[in-house]
């Protein structure tokens, strides 16, 4: 195992190469609409953990990629379709929150309007950001490929479909059946995508794929339990937003329903079976490994 200040250092490396590749790929403040550049870089740039990013750039290694630019447009895109879903979940007329990643939202710093603007301006730059991953002729139907899982696990079948089902339950006991599916769209969809496209770019099988979806699926639902924990028994200098708005919106989560201790016992189940299901490919990624169990272990 990589020593614990290894992978830290490992961790810093990656998430300043994702901020890197971002800020390349934002679009310059210029023009008489110029303001919506500026909001999307300040949701952008206000930090956050950059896993899916990460997720994906590690998987396309898991499965031999090694040339990280085939991947690098879909990095970005994925963080900017995460960041809008921030951004709108944010809004009043979601979970109405002033803060996020540590600092004021971007609708109470730009106004509603420009909120609502700045998160569709998002999602759609994300398309044409990865849209350049056609640029290159050599693997032009591997990016097809990537941009159909893009696509479909960002909207209903995926991220919104999950968001629909969460609005409509709000204020009601939901059954745990329930809690999974939307768990598996809101929260697991984007953790999907990214590693089934690190796996595409990197010229993966279908089998390996599938399995790769298995995998990001346990990842998606151990990290989802440990927001719910976090959101108990974290605080607000540590996750950068208010804690406790899951009692306040009366939300039913894995918490209210299965109790603090198995939710966290069972996260680290879940991540121990994606762990385990890692290590049946050929190559080796510890690196990945280890971001896993640190996303069991996170404060943030
Ligand atoms: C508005 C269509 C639409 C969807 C919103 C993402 C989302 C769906 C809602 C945000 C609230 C929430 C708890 C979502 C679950 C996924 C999750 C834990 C998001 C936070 O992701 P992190 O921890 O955030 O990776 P950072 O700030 O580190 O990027």
């Amino acid at each position: 195992m990589v020593q614990d200040m290894d992978f830290k250092a490992e961790l810093k490396h990656r998430t300043e190469f994702v901020d890197k590749i971002l800020e390349s790929y934002l679009p310059k403040a210029e023009g008489h609409q110029k303001t919506i550049m500026e909001a999307m870089q300040y949701s952008v740039m206000a930090g956050g953990k950059r896993i899916r990013p990460i997720l994906m750039l590690e998987t396309f290694r898991l499965l031999g990629g090694e040339q990280t630019e085939l991947v690098e447009p879909f990095m970005a895109a994925m963080e900017m379709i995460h960041t809008y879903s921030l951004v709108h979940d944010d809004l009043p007329a979601m979970d109405n929150d002033e803060y996020r990643r540590g600092h004021k939202t971007t609708h109470v710093v730009f106004g509603h309007a420009m909120g609502i603007l700045a998160g569709d301006a998002l999602l759609n730059y994300a398309f044409e950001t990865a849209c350049r991953a056609f640029e290159k002729e050599e693997t032009l139907t591997l990016a097809a490929k990537a941009m159909k899982v893009l696509s479909t696990k960002a909207g209903i079948y995926g991220m919104v479909g999950g968001q629909v089902v969460d609005v409509e339950n709000c204020n009601c006991a939901l059954k745990q059946e329930q809690l999974d599916f939307i768990y598996r769209l809101k929260t697991g969809a984007l953790i999907e995508a990214s590693m089934m496209i690190g796996a595409i770019m990197a010229g993966a099988d279908e089998m390996q794929i599938a399995q790769i979806e298995k995998i990001a699926q346990d990842i998606g639902l151990a990290f989802q339990i440990q927001d719910d924990i976090l959101d108990v028994i974290g605080s607000f200098e540590e996750i950068g937003k208010p804690v406790n708005s899951d009692e306040k919106n009366k939300k039913t989560t894995y918490v209210t329903i299965k109790g603090l201790e198995t939710a966290k016992k069972d996260v680290g189940i879940i991540s121990e079976r994606a762990i385990s299901g890692m290590q049946n490919f050929e190559g080796k990624n510890e690196f990945l490994q280890q971001l896993v169990i640190y996303l069991i272990d996170r404060k943030k």
